[in-house]
């Protein structure tokens, strides 16, 4: 029948064209009646009939819309890499498809002719980010396969409008569409030039900012959370006006998806009017570029620079520390509670180890009928519908979590609030102010321990007191292995919570996060290292699709960011770290290792910390000549000078007992010191390092003690350290065996009083502190070694930090005469013949 139309749009085309001058438009932006995106939900089969997908190799690369029967419009950077178009023959057009796993009956295939990308594309930050696929063979119009409709060049979408993307990309970064992979939809605001640049003027991540440039728009909210992601590029960004749905934007990049403050940006369509219907010339039917009712469109008037809204996190406020709005208690009949954190509307992280009979996958499904949330604020425990615990949960401590999901979200206010978890790439500033909380069930002490104030320490500390042996210290940006927040020492030092958990809150701009969990199994180590919460962000956020997840908001990495990324740690001994220097020095503390040994209430002698209960010092000075009776010892540490330091990272122990080595008729030159209990080491109380083979060559070396014994500020003076056999000559034989001569440079000699016996310390390129020997009784030249009593130290001390030997040790050749007739004549001071030996050896060389 003439004029009838059938119901195709195909044929209706051919049919029923009224046959003027020109052939009638292609109906567009019409989908059939009834009919990732991240933080959308799956679309109706049918819903958006123009949506295709672009394949490379045999999987889903990017999205794209089809604009007429034989053109897709999508996104250059598809295409484009290192400056080079890919061949066209690899890529092939999938139209009416839904579920990317079962294609429906009108879904079919369509190799690519052409692509076509403007000329002056070169990268998405610049713009141009648009391609137009020519179709080798037109596609199947259909109720799934439907052209949208192009906006005019004079056409201006009005900012605040809700349009609508579509894709099948990752849902969240980093995590792909799940299957069946159904074509994602997602509401997005179209946002106002001034207000996204406003958005994207503001420093995220690593400072980055974006100029918006003429022929890009953004959509999104302020707050995040609903966005394109990876795998959406390409597709379209689609606005209804008069009945008709008209592509406003191609979906091009954004920084990160659904993050704060970063709404996704778009191609606009458009600005490219003209060069898309230059590109489509001949072709018939073409795009269709349908007159747009409400032309041109007054605009709400656009925020400027200064009044802009960023969008604050939503997670962690807490009015006053202690008070959290987060903290979940999970009830679990026939044990105690358990504490975790709220981290979104419906999940909770505890640690898995709450429950220990649930980890596991050989046990029965759970029955969580009886389990119990109780969140602040709320009149009514909630009930739980999920347990995840993580993977790993049952063997590594690190991964020791499991996420509850809520029956029912909870409404969000003041509380229960979530608390925020760091993305990936977060780097906690070391200074940080962080809070010790509950965690699990071990029952911290009630008082102040239970709400512990720390104070993150720097990387490099943390990764050299906790790392693995020549492991690089990772920089900002990468997962920290650990995170060491400093706290005071407990009160029990005995006691060092052996059952507790603690998770670690870290306040970044007011705002908390939970940056690290402890493992009760861990030693005492203080500070103790905290496992980072960084690593499991995508597990979070795969599991909860929702949890709030935060880029970092404080950004002054100081020297250190910089530093760090060459930094390694020197290799630590069979007991851990030793001889570490903070540098520049952090709480105060310049040498950790440097003891005061208070001596019967009457006189301080310098100590030097060897293990976590041992100080080794001169015996002249703790052990008065002739005296019969062990003294009373008390022995501090971190200590900066007479004074306290600012948080009292300072550590005291009682002496219980004295000991000497055995030495035939000789007063022993060293005796070590027994505390009452260990001083776990920390930035403020290190061991140093000793070296079983001498001094080793290269190395530098400083006499350690203090100014004056009333203010006891540490002072360090330049040495060099002569050998065994010129040290020997130049005291014509009177020194006992393993004594060590320094020579002071220039001007140095008086830095250290001499009564309170300073240390001789070396250090080797830059690496660990040694111990070289203590001053012998009223010399400021003359230091007994450390060397001859390594085993004596090792059998006592058990922990003592000896370094592996290295090299041979710095040693004179045998035969030299050095010690000639005019050497030996010289007597008098030994400064006397120093200087004429020095002069000797000037004139042979
Ligand atoms: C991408 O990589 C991509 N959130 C697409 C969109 C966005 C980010 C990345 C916007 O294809």
């Amino acid at each position: 029948m003439e004029g009838q139309c059938l119901p195709s749009f195909t044929l209706c085309l051919l049919a029923c064209n009224p046959s003027q001058d020109e052939p009638e438009d292609l109906d567009c932006g019409r989908p059939e009646p009834s009919a990732r995106i991240m933080g959308g939900s799956a679309a109706q089969p049918g819903a958006w009939p123009w949506q295709v997908s672009l394949h490379q190799r045999g999987g889903h690369v990017c999205g794209g819309s089809l604009i007429a029967p034989s053109w897709v419009l999508s996104a250059a950077h598809c295409f484009v890499e290192n400056g080079t178009l890919e061949p066209a023959a690899e890529w092939s057009v999938l139209l009416g498809v839904h579920s990317q796993d079962a294609p429906p009956a009108g879904a079919h295939a369509r190799a690519v002719a052409a692509i076509l990308v403007p000329a002056n594309y070169s990268r998405v930050e610049l713009g141009s980010d648009l391609a137009l696929l020519r179709l080798a063979s037109p596609a199947r119009l259909g109720p799934a396969v439907r052209p949208v409709c192009l906006p005019r060049a004079s056409h201006r979408f009005a900012h605040g409008t809700a349009c609508w993307a579509t894709g099948w990309g990752d849902v969240q970064e980093a995590d792909p569409l799940p299957l069946p992979w159904a074509l994602q939809e997602v509401e997005l605001r179209l946002l106002g030039d001034t207000a996204c640049q406003c958005l994207y003027s503001r420093p995220g991540p690593f400072n980055l900012t974006f100029q918006l440039l003429p022929g890009m728009l953004c959509a999104g909210y302020p707050e995040g959370r609903r966005d394109t992601c990876q795998g959406d590029s390409g597709g379209p960004l689609v606005c209804e006006e008069g009945g008709r749905w008209f592509q406003a934007g191609i979906t091009s990049f954004g920084f990160g998806c659904g993050r704060r403050n970063r709404p996704g940006v778009f191609t606009a369509v458009a600005p490219y009017e003209a060069w898309i219907r230059e590109q489509v010339m001949g072709s018939e039917p073409g795009p269709v570029f349908p007159v747009q009712h409400q032309e041109p469109q007054p605009s709400p008037p656009e925020p400027t620079e200064e009044n802009c809204t960023i969008a604050l996190p939503e997670c962690g406020k807490a009015p006053r520390p202690g008070t959290w709005p987060w903290e979940a208690q999970v009830m679990v009949p026939g044990s105690r509670a358990c504490h975790g954190v709220l981290v979104s509307e419906s999940w909770v992280l505890a640690p898995a180890s709450c429950f220990p009979d649930h980890i596991s996958s050989d046990y029965p499904p759970l029955d969580l009928d009886a389990w119990r949330v109780l969140l602040p604020s709320r009149p009514r425990a909630e009930r739980v519908a999920r347990f995840v615990p993580h993977e790993n949960a049952s063997w590594d401590d690190a991964s020791d979590l499991a996420l509850l999901q809520l029956r029912a979200p909870v409404n969000l206010s003041a509380a229960p609030r979530p608390v925020c978890l760091p993305h990936p790439e977060h780097y906690f500033l070391p200074g940080s102010r962080c809070r010790l909380a509950r965690w699990g069930r071990g029952e911290p002490e009630p008082g102040p321990s239970a709400l512990l104030e720390a104070e993150l320490l720097s990387g490099w500390w943390c990764h050299c007191l906790y790392g693995r042996q020549g492991a690089s210290v990772p920089p900002p940006g990468d997962p920290p292995h650990a995170l060491c927040p400093a706290y005071q020492e407990e009160e029990e030092a005995d006691r060092c919570w052996n059952d507790s958990h603690w998770s670690l809150l870290c306040r970044e701009a007011g705002t908390w996060f939970l940056a690290g969990i402890s493992d009760p199994s861990s030693d005492c180590l203080r500070p103790r290292a905290f496992s980072p919460l960084q690593p499991h962000g995508p597990w979070i956020g795969h599991v909860t699709r929702g949890a709030y997840l935060e880029d970092q908001l404080a950004w002054d990495w100081g020297p250190e960011g910089e530093e760090t990324e060459s930094q390694a740690c020197p290799p630590p001994t069979d007991h851990g770290a030793c001889g570490l220097r903070p540098e520049p020095a952090e709480m105060g503390v310049l040498w950790p290792w440097l003891a005061e040994v208070h001596v019967a209430g009457e006189r301080v002698c310098t100590g030097v910390l060897v293990a976590p209960g041992w100080v080794l010092a001169a015996t002249h000075c703790v052990l008065r000549p002739g005296s019969t009776t062990v003294p009373y010892m008390q022995v501090y540490l971190g200590r900066a000078g007479a004074s306290p330091l600012p948080q009292g990272h300072q550590v005291s122990r009682l002496v219980i007992s004295i000991r000497l080595p055995r030495h035939l008729g000789l007063r022993p030159p060293l005796a070590l010191l027994e505390l009452g209990s260990r001083v776990e080491p920390s930035p403020s109380a290190l061991p140093i390092c000793l070296h079983p083979g001498g001094i080793p060559p290269g190395a530098s070396c400083w006499v350690l003690g203090w100014k004056d014994p009333q203010d006891r500020v540490p002072v360090a003076a330049a040495v060099s350290i002569l050998t065994p056999r010129l040290c020997q000559c130049l005291y014509q034989g009177t020194l006992s065996p393993g004594t060590l001569c320094v020579l002071y440079a220039e001007g140095q000699e008086d830095r250290c009083e001499v009564a309170s016996a300073p240390l001789l310390l070396c250090q080797t390129g830059g690496s660990s502190w040694v111990l070289a020997g203590l001053a012998v009784r009223g010399s400021r030249e003359l230091f007994a070694s450390i060397g001859p009593e390594e085993a004596w130290i090792s059998q006592t001390v058990g922990e003592a930090h000896f370094l592996p030997p290295s090299g041979s040790p710095y040693w004179f050749p045998e035969g030299s005469n050095l010690c000639s007739a005019e050497m030996a004549g010289a007597s008098g001071s030994p400064q006397a013949a120093l200087l004429l030996l020095l002069l000797l050896l000037l004139l042979q060389s």
